[in-house]
């Protein structure tokens, strides 16, 4: 230390003071707590005082105000958690400020404060730090005893006429002439979703499913006390399919009933991906506020989720306190690949809407994570632990629990108009692992990918599965012109294998997983996976396989699809799945999913549909099949 440096002639000042050698050391240690108790005490002053804008810098002053509110809400939530304690708790809001995370990009701050300085403060809030939401205003509490935080933020305002313009089709296409049998089965397949929608709002309409037998309605325990999940999830479905007057009655149900006031656990990954995408979708289809500012103050609350050491958001969150949990069923209390890795798409589209970059910044911050964890063998295991960073089990899969991940990747390049190579790289290697090992050919010539096990193959598909036929058709097409045609094959056989499990059952349906031991091939050979729960992947497939290679044979399969739905599943009042597809006479599990309004009958739909509804050149689906825009425009808030 340069005080206690001797200067030349003199004797340093503790031996002048005549102190021996343990004394120095005391003397010492006084002084360094003396001096660490004054800079401490700045952190204690308030923001106004000249002490405290000389030592700290501007930045964290301002951040420390924007944060409060969260660590406010997440404080309160510790005390009104009525949660069971063995569960992993998330550390304290306060650990992790919200508009300055350290692991934010630093082009992207930069590039924000500039967009902001530009734009001026942002349209939800309003200066003295008020916040703006729909139906009401939230305040948003300054830190305590600090003045309004000085740097007051600039007026953010999406141009939604500027986004508009950009598109290159329009949104519900060109309508050439097309052949009459074409078009006829697109008008069976809105029939279809008029009749889902119908029966749904009928015995249904702000419960979250229809239960076609009885005729009522199902909450269940995923939405965290939402309700409408099939109202959300159908939106934009109506909307493309000019179902005009249903599409009104959705919204309508939005504006004047959906509530955001709830205090139940919900799943983040459902609620981002149901609740968000769709809300996210039918505001960039139609520019009704109404939907941005539901899906920003939604947003907003799932934030707490990923207050943990590493970033990595807990899968259960409770949308009233903020407290979340890993899921009880979770390994060591780890979190889902499917989950956290399924949330890039919708995040980045919160920040480009808002001017806020706290969105963009925490699913950065999950891929950044991702990278730096060592992955065995290439591949992706399903359980990352959100405190430490590290696997917890070394089971991979391309269905359940590891899907949507790699999805997100590919239509993350995608949705960033081909810019986010990073995004690239990593779907590129991830599927380079995939296929050295686990894709395999069964002894009947059928191409499927296995599960891993700690290097052990499970030889399994499950129906969630069959989306990657899709997948790998969408990347195709951007693989370089030596593995493109590799691809386009691979996409092709794995949805031919898709297409196998539908066809060797006696439904035309396919159920929930399939193997190919035992001399089984393509079926499923235990009781327990033979349901059909009116799941989408095989259908999104051959949607993508059709405007991949325009084979008539997609189309041919997608109708066998609508006839099989309506002769086993449709019901007096809905659509209902089936326990078992080796059976003709099944039976009904009374329950019309979401998920069926939202991607089943859409993806179908757009099997009949020209390429220009809903091109891809502008829109990617999120994995509930609800379309996000290609950013042509340069986003603003997002990462490149
Ligand atoms: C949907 O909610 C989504 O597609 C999700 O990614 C996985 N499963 C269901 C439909 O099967």
């Amino acid at each position: 230390m340069v005080v206690l440096r001797k200067l030349p002639g003199m004797p340093g000042w503790p031996a002048a003071l005549g102190l021996r050698l343990p004394q120095k050391f005391l003397f010492l240690l006084f002084l360094s707590g003396l001096l660490t108790l004054c800079f401490g005490a700045l952190f204690l002053l308030p923001d106004s005082s000249r002490f405290k804008r000389l030592f700290l810098p501007r930045r964290a002053t301002a951040s420390a105000s924007s944060s409060s509110s969260s660590s406010a809400s997440s404080s309160s939530a510790s005390s009104s958690s009525t949660r069971d304690t063995d569960l992993p708790r998330s550390p304290p809001a306060a650990a992790e400020p919200r508009h300055a995370s350290p692991a934010a990009p630093r082009r992207l701050r930069e590039k924000l404060r500039t967009a902001a300085r530009m734009a001026g403060p942002p349209a939800h809030t309003a200066p003295g730090s008020r916040q703006q939401v729909q139906g009401g205003e939230r305040r948003v509490q300054p830190a305590t005893g600090a003045p309004p935080a000085r740097e007051t933020r600039a007026p953010f305002r999406f141009d939604y006429e500027q986004f508009r313009r950009s598109l290159r089709h329009p949104v519900r296409g060109r309508r050439p002439g097309e052949d009459p049998e074409t078009r006829a089965r697109r008008m069976k397949i809105k029939e279809m979703m008029k009749f889902a929608w119908d029966n749904y709002k009928q015995f249904a309409l702000g419960k979250n499913e229809l239960r076609p037998l009885t005729k009522n309605g199902h909450i269940g325990n995923m939405f965290g006390g939402l309700r409408g999940a099939t109202v959300v999830d159908a939106l934009d479905t109506l909307y493309i399919m000019e179902l005009e007057e249903e599409f009104q009655e959705a919204k309508k149900w939005v504006e004047k009933s959906f509530d955001l006031n709830v205090n139940g656990e919900a799943s983040l990954f459902e609620v981002n991906i149901r609740y968000i995408g769709g809300l996210l979708a039918a505001y960039y289809l139609t520019g009704e506020e109404v939907f941005k500012s539901k899906a920003l103050e939604l947003g907003e609350k799932l934030l707490p989720a990923f207050n943990t050491p590493t970033g990595i958001p807990r899968g259960v969150i409770n949308l009233g306190s903020g407290m979340s949990w890993s899921w009880g069923w979770a390994s060591a209390g780890s979190s889902i690949l499917a989950e956290f890795g399924t949330l890039h798409l919708e995040f980045l589209h919160l920040s480009e809407l808002s001017g806020n970059p706290v969105f963009a910044e925490k699913v950065m911050n999950i891929r950044k994570v991702l990278n730096r964890v060592e992955k065995p063998q290439g591949l992706y295991p399903n359980f990352l632990s959100p405190v430490t960073g590290n696997w917890v089990q070394h089971h991979v899969s391309i269905g359940g629990l590891g899907d949507s991940f790699y999805e997100y990747l590919i239509k993350s390049w995608l949705m960033s108009d081909k810019k986010d190579s990073e995004a690239k790289k990593m779907y590129d290697d991830a599927l380079e692992a995939i296929e050295k090992h686990l894709v395999k050919k069964s002894a009947g010539g059928l191409t499927y990918i296995a599960e891993w096990r700690g290097g052990i193959l499970d030889h399994k598909m499950g129906h969630l599965a069959c989306f990657s036929g899709g997948m790998i058709a969408l990347g195709a097409e951007h693989a370089g012109e030596e593995r493109k045609q590799h691809y386009v094959n691979l996409a092709a056989e794995i949805t031919n294998t898709c297409h196998e499990s539908y066809a060797r059952s006696d439904t035309k349906l396919g159920p929930e997983a399939f193997r190919f031991d035992a001399g089984s091939e393509a079926m499923a050979t235990r009781l327990s996976e033979r349901y059909y729960i009116l799941r989408p992947e095989v259908v999104e497939s051959y949607m993508y396989m059709w405007r991949l290679t325009h084979d008539p044979k997609y189309r041919q399969w997608g109708w066998e699809v609508v006839k099989a739905l309506e002769k086993h599943c449709r019901v007096e009042a809905g659509f209902s799945g089936i326990r078992d597809v080796y059976t003709t006479t099944p039976i009904h599990d009374n329950m019309q999913q979401s998920f069926f309004l939202a991607e089943t009958l859409k993806y179908l739909y757009l099997l009949f549909c020209e390429d220009d509804v809903l091109s891809l050149d502008d829109w990617v689906f999120n994995t509930e099949a609800h379309p996000l825009p290609v950013n042509h425009t340069n986003f603003k808030a997002s990462v490149q």
